[in-house]
């Protein structure tokens, strides 16, 4: 079977009817007239499931400037395999109603930022360049992040040109905001000049990005062999639901309206429907996750085919995140969540999720836990799911099967937790002492504290299932 490259792109588009309602959708503009006018960093799945195929759209459209350089941090298979392929590659999107596939042409080149930090340089440098995306991760926002866009950011200054719109895709509150401050600083540590034309000539708009894209597995470079008829290496799987909110922040103004006729949401607030979807998905996905892997399920779908993980996500949900949300219409923002999690074609593992859970819950958890305690409202299903985190720590599941833990923090916690293995009170006062994760004031808090403290005892005495059951009891099923 032939790869999937332009020449077997050019064989698919001369044999699939372009209307067919079922057929794949392939990229029938000219690639070879587009142009590198986005740089970016993080090529992983997300991206290649969200705005690559925003900016395949707009090329689609007749627009060549939104062309992708593909930047893999460090890793360099999946850009390797991208580029012997053209930058080609098919997305299932898998929902209820059936499956369809798309191949994706925005990516016209890759590159490892690792491997090749200068031509990640000269790229933000070059004249077509108008935007630079990141998806790279809650743990990416660091020096060595800082010090590669300000050298691309500083030759861009240098060659006499515009600013950019450099654009936080990550799963951070005020993503932009905080990528912006963290250019600047870098900047201002060496070059005032520098820092000021970066703080006044590039914008960092704040945005929200939604589309579940499980890691992608050997099962659909099969299917998409099936489905297409070409070998592709790179194939990924994804649910037919996307949102992208991004705040009406551009270099250039016009980015606006061309955005929104590709479906992007442009607004001059992100920040409701940024709460919305880290409290509501991510606090929910968090929460699963964790407990999939303590009891040993492997996907997000198995878990909410469970009545007890069902009714326990939707309470959490209902009772302690809803109250403090201002996107319009939740309860249906929630049962779309709910159907989302469901959706069986999404093979999502839980211990992809549960990955870098210590960077993950002060941003997914601690604002909800903050605004119930303030409000002085019931706080029971974030207690429950900080003593399922600290089960999941132990690093066995409650089938005696161990699993590595994929924390920057993993060492640190996983010794606290032996060390305090048969004191659950211990336990719960050293792993609240993790200040990063909880803050100063939370493992202060009697209210949250006792309840952890009964829910990790309940866990560890009668197992996770038991203790859920009991907290099911507690509230009005309503699923
Ligand atoms: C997930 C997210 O891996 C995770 O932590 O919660 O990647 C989630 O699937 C996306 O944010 C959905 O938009």
């Amino acid at each position: 079977m032939s790869p999937l490259n332009a020449a077997s792109l050019a064989d698919l588009v001369v044999h699939m009817p372009a209307d067919a309602s079922a057929a794949p959708l392939l990229p029938r503009y000219d690639r070879s007239l587009a142009r590198t006018g986005v740089v970016h960093l993080g090529l992983g799945a997300f991206h290649r499931a969200h705005q690559a195929m925003v900016f395949d759209a707009l090329l689609q459209a007749g627009d060549p400037r939104w062309g992708v350089l593909g930047v893999a941090m460090r890793s360099t298979d999946l850009a390797d395999a991208l580029a012997a392929q053209d930058g080609l590659y098919a997305v299932q999107i898998a929902s209820a109603e059936g499956v369809r596939w798309q191949v994706v042409g925005a990516i016209l080149r890759t590159c490892v930022a690792a491997r090749e930090p200068e031509q990640v340089i000269n790229a933000i440098a070059a004249p077509a360049t108008r935007w630079v995306t990141l998806t790279v991760t809650e743990k990416g926002y660091g020096p060595a992040l800082a010090d590669l866009l300000v050298r691309g950011l500083a030759a861009r200054h240098a060659a006499g040109l515009g600013g950019l719109t450099v654009a936080s895709c990550d799963n951070l509150s005020e993503n932009g905001r905080k990528l912006q401050r963290l250019c600047v600083d870098a900047a201002n540590a060496q070059n005032a000049a520098l820092a000021g034309w970066i703080a006044s000539q590039c914008a960092f708009p704040n945005s929200m990005v939604d589309r579940i894209v499980p890691a992608a597995t050997p099962r659909q470079r099969e299917e998409a062999a099936q489905a297409l008829g070409v070998d592709d290496a790179c194939a990924l799987a994804t649910e037919a639901f996307t949102e992208w909110v991004i705040e009406n922040r551009f270099h250039d103004p016009a980015d606006a309206t061309v955005l929104r006729a590709a479906g992007v949401n442009v607004v001059d607030d992100v920040k409701l429907f940024e709460e919305a979807k880290l409290r509501m998905l991510n606090g929910s996905h968090t929460a699963m996750a964790l407990l999939g892997a303590v009891q040993g399920w492997p996907m997000i779908a198995d878990g909410v085919a469970l009545p007890a993980v069902r009714q326990y996500v939707h309470g959490f949900m209902t009772d302690m995140v809803m109250p403090h949300l201002q996107r319009p219409g939740l309860p249906a923002y929630r049962d779309a969540l709910l159907a989302r999690f469901a959706n069986p074609g999404l093979h999502h593992k839980v211990h992809q999720i549960a990955n870098d859970s210590s960077l993950k819950i002060p941003l997914r958890w601690l604002p909800t836990l903050n605004d119930n305690l303030a409000a002085g409202q019931g706080i029971e299903p974030l207690a429950f799911a900080t003593a399922v985190w600290m089960r999941f720590v132990q690093g066995v599941d409650e089938t005696g099967a161990a699993y590595a833990m994929s924390d920057p923090q993993a060492a640190s916690l996983q010794a606290l937790a032996r060390e305090h293995a048969g004191d659950v009170p211990g336990s719960v006062r050293a792993l609240l002492g993790v200040v990063s994760i909880w803050g100063t004031a939370l493992p202060h808090d009697l209210r949250f504290t006792t309840r952890v403290t009964h829910w990790l005892t309940r866990i560890r005495a009668d197992g996770s299932h038991q203790a859920l059951a009991e907290l099911n009891s507690q509230t009005n099923p309503k699923t």
